[in-house]
């Protein structure tokens, strides 16, 4: 007979045999790997009750181990899983249902008025509601569900995720993930960080990127390990709880803001055996500054929403140094390149753009095949828009270095910011002849967002009623933290707005 190969399944095989341990702990209540299990079949019975295979379950809510159960619902009753950013408004979210149609939406009950209004609008059939103290409709109609269920039969190639990384057009991606994408990353970093079932994960991260869903938890899952689970990053319950943990992974923010602590230090991670840093490039300072207080050399790695994580630097010693402002090599099974613009492989030492091969890659765009295909070469190397360099002084030839992007990509905090769309929502205010939208250097959030207005021939523009009108549209964290006016934007030759300059003229002011 086949085996399946449902990720719930491949996760499963790692949890222990005696259920009765604890698998995630919060601040208010321990949960066996028992709990886990039987309450994500309940969920997935309920589910199953729902849709059908293959159907999508939208979700925005907040972090909570029963979120997690909902995660793990979706793939034992075989539909695919959208997870959506709490800090979405109601018209980033539109976009996103309207676009993958899911047959269920689960949402915070605080939303539930206008998201009941969009998920209508998407012909979606059921809204239910789970809070972050697990109220809501969602765990009340699963109480009455059977606490038993196979994971459904699927293949590697059918889709378990979608996930929307946003678009340097403007319009929003769903990334597609199958079974067997997740499941060959979480068995590769597992042996390759040396994930045991004695670790204890401190799990800070949000649970609707990569970063935090993926890498953090599916680590923890497959090696039966206990997982902290906090809501969110907060220093003074990260130095009560890291003298208990063994593991912490976050963005370049996290440790920035411990280091920001004086009580942050060496004895008090004395038990980490490993800190992993990713999804924004990871300062040299701050890895010289964490390796003086603590002792240790924090492991950067790299990784996106379509492949999972493409390198790392090493874990074990016996394979390499982790090298400060490198990535590390490509893991296992998994090929990078360096190309020039006719995708032909630069030499070591030499700048282009990174591109990937690999059992991690996804499977496309969600109804996007025309760009599918753009982003993939003739022979299926995938291109992430990431500009790398292989090797270089002092650095062994496998090991790769992130040094840009040549997609117009903010970076800020770990989030992903396209200034297309703020600049899009910019540009249709009152006064407004045209914007741009740049990153610049912040010392907590790594890269900050500043927009630069050009106002009508004759108009003012009100910079505070752009901030709020933006407020209104877009997240949270895509909100300019400076709004400069200029009555002309820098162009080059070909007309085309030159960026750099801007970023060389407002990257030095305090953001
Ligand atoms: C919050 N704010 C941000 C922000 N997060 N501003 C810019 N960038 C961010 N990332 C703003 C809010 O708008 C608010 O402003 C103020 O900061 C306080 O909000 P908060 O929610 O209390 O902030 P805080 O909890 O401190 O959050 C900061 C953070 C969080 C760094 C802890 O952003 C975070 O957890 N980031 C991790 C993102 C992540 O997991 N990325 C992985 C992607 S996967 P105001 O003005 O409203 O008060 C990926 C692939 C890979 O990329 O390789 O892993
Ligand atoms: P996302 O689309 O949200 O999955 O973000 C993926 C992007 O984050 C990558 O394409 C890189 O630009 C960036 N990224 C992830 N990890 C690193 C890293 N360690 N260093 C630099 N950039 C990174």
């Amino acid at each position: 007979m086949e085996s399946n190969a449902n990720l719930y399944a491949v996760l499963a095989a790692g949890f222990p045999a005696d259920r009765r341990g604890v698998a995630i702990e919060t601040p208010e209540r321990h949960y066996s790997w028992d709990d886990i299990e039987r309450g994500s079949a309940r969920i997935a019975n309920l589910l199953r009750s729902l849709a059908d295979p293959g159907a999508r379950v939208a979700v925005q809510v907040h972090k909570s181990p029963e979120a997690l159960m909902l995660y793990l619902a979706a793939l034992r009753a075989g539909l695919v899983y959208l997870p959506l950013n709490t800090a979405y408004h109601e018209s980033e979210v539109a976009y996103f249902l309207g676009d993958a149609e899911p047959a269920v939406v689960v949402c915070d009950n605080g939303n539930l008025e206008w998201i009941e209004r969009v998920a209508r609008q998407a012909g979606t059939a059921h809204v239910l509601t789970l809070d972050a103290d697990a109220g809501g409709t969602l765990m009340t109609r699963a109480a009455d569900c059977g606490d038993m269920l196979d994971p459904v039969p699927r293949q590697a190639d059918d889709l378990a995720a979608i996930l929307y990384t946003s678009g340097t057009t403007g319009r929003s991606k769903g990334a597609m993930l199958t079974h067997g994408n997740l499941a060959s990353n979480a068995l590769t970093l597992k042996a390759y960080w040396g994930w045991r079932a004695d670790d204890v994960l401190l799990h800070m991260l949000p649970i609707f990127h990569v970063h935090g869903l993926f890498v953090a938890s599916h680590g923890a899952l497959l090696s039966g390990a206990r997982m902290i689970w906090l809501p969110k990053l907060d220093v003074d319950q990260a130095l009560h709880y890291l003298p208990r943990s063994t593991l912490m992974m976050g963005v370049p923010t996290y440790y920035v803001r411990l280091l920001g602590d004086a009580r942050f230090t060496r004895e008090l991670c004395a038990g980490i055996r490993l800190f992993v840093s990713g999804s924004a490039p990871l300062l040299e300072d701050t890895f010289r500054e964490f390796e003086a207080r603590t002792g240790q050399r924090l492991l950067e790695r790299y990784g996106m929403s379509e492949t999972g994580m493409n390198t790392s630097n090493p874990y074990d010693p016996a394979l390499g140094p982790r090298i400060p402002g490198t990535v590390g090599p490509a893991l296992p099974g998994i090929t990078v390149r360096v190309v020039d613009d006719a995708d032909q492989p630069v030499g070591t030492g030499t700048t282009g753009h990174v591109q990937v091969r690999g059992p991690n890659v996804f499977a496309g765009y969600w109804r996007m095949p025309e760009k599918t295909r753009q982003e993939f070469t003739a022979d299926g190397w995938f291109r992430t828009g990431d500009l790398g360099v292989l090797g270089g002084e002092g650095i062994p030839d496998h090991y790769l270095s992130i040094v840009g992007r040549s997609k117009d990509l903010i970076i800020s905090g770990g989030y992903n910011v396209y200034p297309k769309e703020i600049e899009m929502a910019i540009d249709v205010m009152p006064g407004v002849q045209e914007s741009a939208v740049i990153g610049v250097p912040h010392k907590d959030f790594g890269e900050a967002v500043v927009a630069v207005v050009v106002p009508r021939s004759g108009a003012t523009v009100d910079t505070a009623a752009i901030l709020a009108g933006l407020k209104v549209e877009l997240a949270n964290f895509k909100i300019p933290k400076q709004i400069h006016v200029i009555d002309a934007l820098p162009r080059n030759t070909m007309g085309k707005v030159q960026k750099n300059v801007l970023r060389q003229q407002y990257g030095n002011q305090p953001a």
